[in-house]
């Protein structure tokens, strides 16, 4: 069997060629049932024997991946995917560019290549359990569906990354890959390793800044990944991506849609009033992009980190689509960046190995002034005169070189008290939650949305708005 067509006859589809090794296979295959285990304990609430219209991955050739059908979740064929080589890999970045590309972990970078994909694991299942109420308020059976199209995908991406833990790190890795449906998103003893991932996300205007902003960062960590040296990590990420476009598009359009409806009833209220008609107001909004805008900056790390110089420098992670740059040793130049200097924000020179993580977070912050502009001109085409923007890098941050000092959203040093006197102005506060879940009933009838929310411009896999996407009866 060709290592590119997909076995989707095996209890795990995969195209690894698993029925080929049968120590590996009755590994995963052990692995399987606590994977249920832990998806019916903290995965999606109650709705495990409803048929949903999930797509599937069925191949990994860029045309025709995806196969979509009715599915009850548990029933997903979660599989393990790697995109096909293309001619001889090398490493694409740091001391080693331009050699062969590693089929085996090489000793040197064991630890710190475990630690990447433990890392990248984590952030998987965490997301789906932040995620696990929101079927009971969906405002259509359209967004449930992509609700849950989201979690199955985010249950795949662990399994790809629990491969690689199993395949090439003997003991250890599958140690790792238990530990990883025991923390859980939010817990005090146990949390999940990364910030953003314990942070509370209980309501669809969450939802969608989280997929927006949240999912985006899980984009560009990916690609840096996916310019890996370590060949199997490179092409499992690669195949994670196309996935993972329709998680941004879920987020960027939910945030669109809720901005469309918002301005279209301030203008059908006489005092302009959102909340009069149970809409969401635009200085909420603004909050929620502060707040989840923020904690994903926090997931690129630190501003100057060596452990980004090391991973850099080791041909574990490289820059988003490396093959651009010329340099691919990155030894030499320096990034310019503000950091605070006696009370002071001032210009310093960094390595450009260290700031490795800032670069990354360049085009992060880019790709979202991007949204933001295409949000804005929705406004513009309801003839709203408001205009939602992004906070500084600076703002709200708890990770990084800012940590310990205080910023207003355009970034300008300010007191801790200052700060305290404006967070509610700023960022997500318990009354906005309350609100938000007093809006959030559920509209389960097909092609009806919910009346905070604009419906999408189409459905799913050419269907129309009133398809039956999730079949409750
Ligand atoms: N929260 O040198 P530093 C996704 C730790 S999202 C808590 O500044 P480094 C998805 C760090 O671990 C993508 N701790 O940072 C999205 C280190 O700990 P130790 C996930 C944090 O190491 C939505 C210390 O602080 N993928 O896929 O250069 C839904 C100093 O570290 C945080 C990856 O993250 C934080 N935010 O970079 C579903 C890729 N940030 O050594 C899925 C793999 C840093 O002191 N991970 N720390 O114990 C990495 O490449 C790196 O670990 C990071 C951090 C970029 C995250
Ligand atoms: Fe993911
Ligand atoms: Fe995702």
């Amino acid at each position: 069997m060709a290592i590119t067509s997909i076995d989707l006859n095996s209890k795990i589809p995969n195209n690894v060629g698993l029925s080929d090794d049968p120590k590996l296979r009755r590994a995963l295959e052990k692995w399987l049932p606590n994977y249920l285990e832990w998806w019916n304990d903290m995965g999606p609430t109650d709705f495990a024997d409803k048929p949903i219209y999930l797509r599937t991955a069925i191949s990994v050739d860029t045309g025709g991946w995806a196969h979509y059908d009715y599915v009850k979740m548990p029933d997903y064929r979660w599989g393990i995917f790697l995109n096909p080589n293309k001619g001889e890999p090398i490493i694409p970045c740091g001391d080693d560019a331009g050699k062969p590309a590693w089929t085996e972990v090489p000793g040197e970078h064991r630890n710190a290549l475990r630690r990447i994909i433990v890392t990248q694991a984590d952030t998987e299942p965490a997301s789906v359990e932040q995620q696990r109420l929101l079927g009971h308020t969906a405002p259509s059976l359209y967004d449930m569906r992509n609700l849950f199209q989201v979690n199955v995908e985010e249950g795949r991406h662990l399994w790809a990354m629990v491969y690689l833990l199993h395949k090439y790190f003997g003991r250890d890795g599958r140690d790792e890959a238990d530990a990883l449906l025991e923390r859980r998103s939010g817990d005090e003893d146990r949390p999940r390793i990364l910030g953003a991932f314990n942070q509370p996300c209980d309501h669809w205007l969450s939802f969608f800044a989280f997929t927006m902003f949240t999912d985006r960062d899980g984009k560009y960590q990916l690609a840096a990944l996916s310019q890996s040296g370590f060949d199997p990590l490179r092409r499992t990420t690669e195949f994670m991506l196309t996935e993972e476009a329709h998680h941004l598009f879920v987020g960027e359009t939910g945030m669109d849609r809720i901005i469309k409806r918002s301005a279209q009833l301030q203008k059908i209220d006489p005092n302009g009033d959102i909340r009069n008609q149970g809409g969401i107001d635009f200085d909420l909004i603004q909050r929620t992009i502060n707040y989840w805008f923020s904690y994903s900056l926090d997931l690129f790390g630190g501003e100057i980190s060596n452990n980004a110089a090391d991973f850099f420098g080791a041909g574990l992670k490289g820059r988003y689509r490396e093959n651009k740059f010329e340099d691919h040793r990155a030894m030499s130049g320096t990034y310019q960046m503000k950091v605070v200097d006696n009370g002071k924000l001032i210009e310093r020179d960094v390595p450009l190995r260290n700031a490795m993580n800032e670069v990354l977070r360049d085009n992060y912050v880019a790709d979202c002034e991007r949204a933001l502009r295409k949000w804005n001109r929705t406004l513009e085409k309801e003839d709203s005169k408001v205009r939602l923007t992004l906070p500084s890098r600076r703002f709200h941050r708890h990770q990084g070189i800012y940590v310990g000092h205080h910023f207003d959203t355009q970034g300008n040093l300010i007191t801790e008290d200052q700060f305290a006197a404006s967070r509610d102005k700023w960022l997500l506060r318990p009354e906005d939650n309350e609100y938000l879940k007093s809006i959030m009933q559920p509209v389960y009838e097909p092609g009806k949305f919910a009346n905070w929310i604009a419906p999408p411009s189409r459905g799913v896999d050419g269907r129309e708005q009133d398809f039956e996407y999730v079949k409750l009866r």
